[in-house]
């Protein structure tokens, strides 16, 4: 054997130890324990857009409308978060409902899961906390509304998502209306294709923005079915470079207006710059300011983008059993 199929084959050994050892530190939901030993297609959510994306009380509405979305297409939703110390994967409704409207809910990117675990505390996961959770239960399939990635003023900020750095080491598919449209996108695509991060339009070729439809980029390339979709992710196994994420580029159908968007935009930098917001509380800041700057269409939207992602992924997972 070749020194690189054996190195292949240690290390694939040695991930899948851990992984036996990990998933004995996650909490299942019923439902999604059964899914998973049943091989059901199944579909991951994340809560951070539940605690800190959406205003109470539209955030526990949407959360299970996006579990029905989900189950009416065929898949069981796994919505991950953590709870008093203990990393859950599927949420009953007295947890969602925590998750919505406890005060004591914090926002966990994947370095802070241990700490939060160990400090017996409870947070909501954040796209790259998400994926990783829902790598090590094996969930191939994950909805979110928008992906975070690279600030506006990152060259001095250094500010960039670890939903970035996240999804190129996780065989993960990430369901996305794109980046929100609060940062740089072009400077994000960039950093997307050096991190070897797929991406993908779906039903079309321009790298939607979010709120808006199109974000002023051109995309390489673009499918037209979840079929399609479910064989680039077995492409992706057989030619081993399913460790770094797909990404599906899923538009919204009714963006809003953009020169609104982009003025609530200007408001809501200048606005979070004089109040010297910085770190994790950024993105939050920024899309409150948009639901309350636009009357509540950035929340009407933002609710389309994830219900139709989550119906998209539950195709996906289906196409792929
Ligand atoms: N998409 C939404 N609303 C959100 C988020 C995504 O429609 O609130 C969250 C996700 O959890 C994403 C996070 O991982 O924002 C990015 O935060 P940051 O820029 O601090 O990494
Ligand atoms: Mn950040």
């Amino acid at each position: 054997m070749e020194l690189s199929a054996i190195n292949a084959r240690v290390y694939l050994l040695i991930t899948s130890a851990k992984v036996v050892h990990m998933k004995s530190a996650i909490k299942y939901s019923a439902e999604v324990s059964a899914a998973i030993a049943a091989g059901k297609p199944v579909v991951a959510l994340e809560s951070t857009i539940i605690s800190h994306g959406l205003p109470r009380p539209s955030n526990l509405a949407v959360a299970i409308e996006c579990e029905k979305i989900i189950r009416d297409h065929g898949a069981v939703p796994a919505t991950i978060a953590l709870l008093d110390g203990v990393v859950h994967v599927g949420l009953e409704n007295d947890e969602l409902e925590a998750i919505a409207n406890r005060n004591d809910i914090s926002k966990a990117s994947i370095r802070d899961l241990a700490i939060i675990m160990a400090q017996g505390r409870s947070a909501a996961t954040t796209v790259a906390a998400t994926a990783h959770i829902a790598a090590i239960a094996g969930i191939k399939v994950f909805a979110t509304g928008g992906l975070g990635g690279v600030h506006r003023g990152a060259n001095e900020s250094f500010d960039e998502s670890a939903d970035l750095t996240a999804l190129s080491q996780l065989d993960i598919t990430v369901v996305c209306a794109g980046v929100k449209s609060i940062l740089d996108v072009h400077a994000t695509l960039e950093r997307l294709e050096t991190l070897a991060i797929g991406l993908v339009g779906y039903k079309t070729n321009r790298f939607p923005g979010f709120y808006l439809t199109d974000s002023g980029f051109n995309l390489e390339h673009r499918i037209d079915s979840a079929a399609e979709i479910a064989a680039i992710i077995k492409a992706r196994t057989s030619i081993g470079t399913q460790f770094k994420s797909l990404i599906v580029a899923n538009p919204v159908k009714k963006e809003m207006a953009k020169a609104r968007h982009d003025q609530i935009l200007a408001t809501g930098l200048a606005k979070a710059a004089h109040d010297g917001i910085d770190g994790k509380a950024v993105t939050p800041y920024l899309l409150e300011h948009f639901h309350s700057a636009s009357n509540g269409e950035s929340l009407a939207i933002n609710t389309e983008i994830i219900k139709s992602n989550c119906a998209l992924a539950a195709e996906i997972a289906v196409a792929l059993i």
